[in-house]
This record gives C-alpha cells, sequence and structure tokens, in this order.
C-alpha cells in the first residue's frame, strides 16, 4: 500500500488508497500524520496561517480536511524560523488535521518584485520591504520541513500562459531538475513530497513532464501552471494531456483550481485534490456561491430577501436572509465578509461530498448531467 511504482524506496509518510473509480472519477483516501482526507477534496487556502476570517472551529465545522499554507509568505512573515520556534505550523494556526504547504514557485512568479531566476533557483525582491531573497529547490524544502507541514511541494518554475513555446519547455525541464534537487534535500520522516507537472498548454510537454516526475516516484503528483487567465477548455485539455502518464495509485492535485464547475470538469478527469481561494475572496466580496449559481449580495434586488442565501445550507450565514447579509456589506459590517467566507467554504465542501457520493455509488455521470442541469438553469 502507498508504494507501488517506487521499486525500494522508504515507504511515504502519506498514502494514498483508491476505494472507487467511476469512469475517470476516483474516490480514494489520503493517509497523513494528523488524519485521513476523503477524495476528492478541497483545501481551504491559509496562506498566512489563516483562512481568511474564519476560525478553526468554524472551518472544521463547514467539511474541510485539510488546509493549504504557504511557504512564500511565511517564509517573509513571521519567518519559518518563528514558526517552527512556536511548534510548528500546526500549532502555531491551531489546526491539528493535515496541511499542505505549497513551495513558494507560483507566488514568486505572481506576487514577487524583479524576479530572476536561474538554475540555482529564483531570487527577488519581498513585495513586503523590498529585502532581496533567495529562493532554490533545497531552501524551499527547509522552509516547509520547519513549517512542519504533512505535504511539502517541490519549487517549480511557472511561466505565463500561452507563453513562448522554448520558454515553456525550458521551465518544465528546469522544474524537472528541481523537483528531483528538493527529493534529495527532503528528509523529514513526517513529510511527504508532491511533484509539480509544469508544460503549459503544450501535450507533449505535459507528457514528457509528467513521466520524468512519475519515474522518481513521488507520494503525489499535482497538475500546475493551470487557471492562470487560459480559457477553461484549454485547462481541461491539458489536464487530459496530463493524467494518463501519472501513476493511478498516487493523488493528483490541480493547484489553485478554481470555479465550482471547474472542479466538477477536473474530477471528471481524474483530479483528486484542489485549492483556490475563490471561496473565502469572493465570500470577502460579497460574491456567495449557491446549488443555483452565484449570488451577488450587493445587487439591489435582495435588499428586502427574507429567503437564505441557500434553502437546507446548515452554515451559520443561512440563519439569516439575504436582506440582513446585503445590509451587512452595504454598512461595512465585518460580519458580512465572515458569514459568506463560511458558506462558500460550507458549500464547496458539500458540492465535494456530493461528488465523492455519486462516485461511491457509481452514479457520477448522473451527478454531472444533473448538475450541468441545476447550473444552467439558475443562470436562465
Ligand atoms: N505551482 C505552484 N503553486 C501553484 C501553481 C503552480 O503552478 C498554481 C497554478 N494555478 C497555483 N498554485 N507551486
Ligand atoms: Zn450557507
Amino acid at each position: 500500500e502507498g508504494r507501488g511504482t517506487d521499486g525500494n524506496a522508504p515507504p511515504h509518510a502519506v498514502t494514498f488508497q483508491l476505494a472507487h473509480t467511476d469512469g475517470a472519477a476516483r474516490r480514494g483516501v489520503l493517509r497523513t500524520p494528523h488524519g485521513d482526507v476523503q477524495t476528492p477534496a478541497f483545501m481551504p487556502v491559509g496562506t498566512l496561517g489563516t483562512v481568511k476570517g474564519v476560525t478553526i472551529d468554524q472551518l472544521r465545522a463547514t467539511g474541510a480536511h485539510m488546509v493549504l499554507g504557504n511557504t512564500y509568505h511565511l517564509a517573509l512573515r513571521p519567518g519559518d524560523e518563528t514558526v517552527e520556534r512556536l511548534g510548528g505550523l500546526h500549532r502555531f494556526m491551531g489546526w491539528d488535521g493535515p496541511i499542505l504547504t505549497d513551495s513558494g514557485g507560483f507566488q514568486v512568479f505572481s506576487l514577487s518584485d524583479r524576479m530572476t531566476i536561474d538554475e540555482r533557483g529564483a531570487r527577488f525582491r519581498s513585495h513586503l520591504d523590498g529585502a532581496l531573497i533567495d529562493l532554490t529547490p533545497e531552501r524551499a524544502v527547509e522552509i516547509q520541513q520547519r513549517l512542519g507541514s504533512d505535504v511539502a511541494m517541490v519549487l517549480d518554475h511557472v511561466v505565463a500562459l500561452p507563453g513562448e513555446p522554448g520558454v515553456v519547455a525550458e521551465a518544465m525541464r528546469r522544474s524537472l531538475r528541481w523537483a528531483h534537487r528538493c527529493q534529495q534535500a527532503a528528509d523529514r520522516p513526517d513529510q511527504s513530497l508532491f511533484a509539480i507537472v509544469q508544460g503549459g498548454l503544450d501535450e507533449s510537454l505535459r507528457r514528457e513532464s509528467a513521466e520524468g516526475l512519475a519515474a522518481m516516484g513521488f507520494a503525489g503528483y499535482a497538475i500546475g501552471g493551470l487557471s492562470v487567465g487560459e480559457a477553461p477548455e484549454l485547462m481541461y485539455r491539458a489536464i487530459e494531456a496530463t493524467e494518463p502518464f501519472l501513476p493511478a495509485d498516487r493523488p493528483r492535485y490541480l493547484m489553485g483550481v478554481g470555479r465550482p464547475e471547474d472542479l466538477v470538469e477536473a474530477v471528471a478527469r481524474g483530479v483528486d485534490m484542489f485549492d483556490c481561494v475563490m471561496p473565502t475572496r469572493n465570500g470577502r466580496n460579497a460574491l456567495a456561491f449557491t446549488a443555483q449559481g452565484p449570488v451577488r449580495l450587493r445587487n439591489a434586488r435582495w435588499a428586502e430577501d427574507r429567503g437564505p442565501l441557500e434553502a437546507g445550507c446548515p452554515c451559520p450565514a443561512c440563519r439569516h436572509s439575504r436582506g440582513y447579509l446585503r445590509h451587512l456589506f452595504q454598512s461595512g459590517e465585518m460580519l458580512g465578509p465572515i458569514l459568506v467566507s463560511i458558506h462558500n467554504l460550507s458549500y464547496y465542501q458539500r458540492l465535494m461530498a456530493d461528488m465523492r457520493t455519486a462516485i461511491e455509488a457509481g452514479r457520477f455521470s448522473e451527478f454531472y448531467d444533473g448538475w450541468s442541469r441545476q447550473l444552467a438553469d439558475g443562470a436562465a
């Protein structure tokens, strides 16, 4: 169990058990030193050691099993050594369940100033105070070992899409070499390392990346470099070009995705794990996800609406009327962003649970059809 393709390599701290498949959709369990994660799974984003606006008890009540933290942000503030001295990230943020940390590859690409990148690593200026920072594959592993996450991610080189073909290929091949360096540097027995497939929208580069990483034997495989502004259909095709070349006995994690419909489309293509800021970021901006489609609470049509965001939702936001929630946003009250973040996280977890149930019952295609129809009706 949990070995499969690695020959005599030591067992991974994090293992994956596939329980059911239904077409390409998969129902499994990720076992970690801090507990089990039922998959397909959605991980709320806790970039700075907090899922914004939500207490740990509220987060657990939404149904989340695993959360994401960020190497880049935590290394800049408060610093990985401070988090380590305060007992590691689980103790620091008060979450005793599984944690995955991202390596910083994507944040360097999207946030930092004056980034230069070469074979050694990335060098950039902090977006906080302009300090010069070196992020090598070895340093990315060191930070994540100090944070003590259950799953650490390799450092990857992410490029903008569509991207010059030569640039995308070189970044993908550099990401392969960096993945190997991360693997060599990783030695925490209670932490596993996931690889990240790159290669842009090019199907042969995706295949080369997936095959190269699979040959190295990681505990899990992420699909990176997507959801950076490309059309959804192109993202789905890039997933299809990657999935056949990933080991079937390891979890697949689609990074930074996405909208509810993206999660359904990706699960249909064999993805097991997701993370995205969308439920919390949109919640802070008065946009609520519901089974009938998104609700923009700032819209005047909700001013005297007596109904909940979503009938039957057990979350604390849905004890109130849409009219009251709209009033909170119009008045700049902090409870508005908090309640709608909690509702959106609950909605995402409900969607994942519904997909898990459908896969177990061998009814994922019925679920897919029904879900698409409901979304279309809501939009009409
Ligand atoms: N690499 C890393 N983190 C990420 C991504 C990536 O490609 C993405 C892409 N959407 C989100 N987060 N390391
Ligand atoms: Zn709700």
